[in-house]
C-alpha cells in the first residue's frame, strides 16, 4: 500500500527525537505562558512553580490541570497570551452548559492547525488535487474551517458544502467527482441512508473521514461497506485548536496517531489525577506545545481512551496511538451495577441485520432505580425482542427495546443527541 505523508520528517521522528522536542517545547511553553498571561502566571505561583526553574517533563505532574470550567471562567479572552492585534480568527463551542468555550488563533496558530489537518488528510490517502468535500459548516464550530484551512494546505480542490440538503450533497459529490468527504459521524450515516434511498453510488469517492462523536467499530463497518470506501476517525476539540489537531488513524487503522511534536498526551485516572500505565483506560490530558494565542497546559479533555502503542506503526509514523474514544467521563452509564458507554449500545445494536444507524437511549430513574430503554429504527424483520436479546447478550442485563419504522427518529446535521434522561417515565431537560 502506498504511504502518503504531508511532512514525512516530522511524522516519522525517532522516539528519542520526539522526547527531545517535547522537552524543549514544554520548557519554552511554561516560560512563555507565565510571561504573557496573568492567568497562567497566577496558577503557576499558586502551585509553587517557578517558571525559571521548571525542569520540563520531570516536573510535568506538578503543573495544575486545566479544565473546561477554567475556559468558561476566563471567557472571553483572559487565557489569551497575545495582544488583540495578533488575532486573526476565532472559533467557539457552546457545550451543554451554555457558557461558550472560545478559541483564538494567530496567523501562526492557523498555520499550525492547517498543518495538523493536512497531515490527517494525507494520512487518509488524500492526495494533492483530490476533490475534498466537507459538510461541517463554515461557522463558529471549528469543523468547517479546519477542513478549509487543512484542505487548502494539502493542495486539494476544496468543496465547502456545509451541512444540509442531503440529496444535493450527494448530487454534488457525484457531479464534482468528490474523492474524499468529511462529516460528523451521524451526518455521514445520514448521507449514506439518503444515497441508498436515491439508489445512487459515488464511484469516485475513496475516503470518508468522520469524527466529533464516539464512533463504534460497527458504525465504521456500516460506512465502509455502505459507501465502499476506506473510513477514518479524526479527533480534535475546540480547546486544542480544533478538528485534526489531536490526530487520526492511518490506513492500518491501529489507533489514533496523536501529533506528538505539537501535543503532549497523558492518560490519567479521572478519580485520582495520577497517570495510568499504557493500555489502561483513563482520561486524556493534553498540553499544546506550539500554540500561541491560547495554549493549553494539562487540559483535562473529559475523553476516555488508552495508549495502544508508542512504537513505530506499519505506516512508518512514530507518533503514539490512542484507542478510539470510548466516551466522555461524564457519559458513563451505570445500570444494574454494570458500567458502560452509549457507544457500546451502538456497537451491539448495529450487529443486528436490518437495524438502521438511528437510535435513542432513555435512562429512566424509577424511584431511584435506573432503567434503560432503547428505541431503534429497523425494518419489519426486526422485533423489540430481537433488540432486547442482543443487548442482554452484550451488556449482561435486560433492556427494553422498541423498534420504530425507518425515518421516524429525528436526524441531525451536527452532533446527534442519543441519550435522554427520564424521571419516573417523564422527560426532563
Ligand atoms: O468536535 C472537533 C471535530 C469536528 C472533530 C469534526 C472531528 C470532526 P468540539 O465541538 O470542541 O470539537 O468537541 C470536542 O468531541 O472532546 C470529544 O468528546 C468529541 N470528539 C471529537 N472527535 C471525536 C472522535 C469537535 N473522533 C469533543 N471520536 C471531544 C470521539 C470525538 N469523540
Amino acid at each position: 500500500m502506498e504511504q502518503l505523508y504531508f511532512n514525512r520528517r516530522e511524522e516519522c521522528l525517532s522516539r528519542d527525537e520526539i522526547n527531545l522536542i517535547q522537552q524543549e517545547r514544554l520548557l519554552k511553553l511554561i516560560r512563555y505562558a507565565a510571561g504573557h498571561c496573568d492567568f497562567h502566571r497566577a496558577r503557576f505561583e499558586a502551585a509553587g512553580i517557578d517558571p525559571e526553574h521548571f525542569r520540563g517533563m520531570e516536573d510535568l505532574d506538578k503543573l495544575p490541570f486545566l479544565t473546561k470550567i477554567d475556559f468558561r471562567e476566563q471567557y472571553p479572552d483572559r487565557m489569551c497570551c497575545v495582544s488583540r492585534d495578533k488575532i486573526r480568527e476565532m472559533h467557539m463551542s457552546s457545550g451543554t452548559s451554555g457558557t461558550p468555550v472560545v478559541m483564538l488563533y494567530t496567523e501562526h496558530d492557523l498555520d499550525q492547525w492547517a498543518e495538523c489537518m493536512a497531515r490527517c488528510l494525507r494520512m487518509a490517502g488524500v492526495r494533492e488535487h483530490d476533490v475534498f468535500q466537507f459538510t461541517p459548516g463554515l461557522g463558529l464550530f471549528n469543523g468547517g474551517f479546519g477542513c478549509y484551512h487543512g484542505g487548502r494546505k494539502a493542495g486539494c480542490f476544496v468543496i465547502p458544502a456545509g451541512p444540509g440538503n442531503t440529496p444535493r450533497q450527494i448530487k454534488l459529490a457525484k457531479d464534482m467527482h468528490t474523492n474524499a468527504m468529511l462529516c460528523v459521524v451521524s451526518y455521514g450515516a445520514r448521507i449514506l441512508e439518503v444515497m441508498q434511498e436515491m439508489k445512487e453510488t459515488l464511484p469516485d469517492l475513496r475516503v470518508g473521514i468522520f469524527g466529533a462523536e464516539t464512533f463504534s467499530e460497527a458504525m465504521k463497518e456500516r460506512l465502509r461497506s455502505g459507501f465502499g470506501i476506506d473510513v477514518f476517525d479524526i479527533y480534535g476539540m475546540t480547546e486544542t485548536g480544533g478538528i485534526g489537531t489531536l490526530g487520526q488513524d492511518c490506513s492500518f487503522h491501529q489507533g489514533t496517531h496523536v501529533w506528538e511534536d505539537h501535543y503532549l498526551a497523558e492518560i490519567i485516572d479521572p478519580a485520582t489525577g495520577k497517570e495510568v500505565p499504557d493500555g489502561t483506560l483513563g482520561e486524556l490530558v493534553v498540553t499544546s506545545l506550539t500554540r500561541e494565542a491560547i495554549p493549553v497546559i494539562r487540559f483535562r479533555t473529559g475523553d476516555l481512551t488508552k495508549v495502544l502503542s508508542r512504537d513505530r506503526c506499519e505506516c512508518g509514523r512514530t507518533h503514539l496511538r490512542l484507542a478510539p474514544i470510548a466516551g466522555r467521563v461524564d457519559d458513563m452509564l451505570i445500570i444494574k451495577g454494570v458500567n458502560f458507554f452509549p457507544s457500546q449500545i451502538e456497537q451491539s445494536l448495529l450487529k443486528i441485520p436490518g437495524v438502521s444507524t438511528e437510535y435513542q437511549l432513555y435512562i429512566d430513574d424509577v424511584d431511584g432505580m435506573k432503567k434503560l430503554y432503547v428505541k431503534v429504527e429497523a425494518d419489519s424483520s426486526v422485533t423489540g425482542y430481537t433488540v432486547s436479546r442482543q443487548l442482554k447478550e452484550d451488556l449482561g442485563f435486560a433492556v427494553d427495546g422498541e423498534v420504530v419504522p425507518p425515518g421516524s427518529l429525528p436526524r441531525t446535521e451536527g452532533k446527534a443527541r442519543r441519550v435522554f434522561q427520564l424521571h419516573n417515565g417523564v422527560a426532563g431537560k
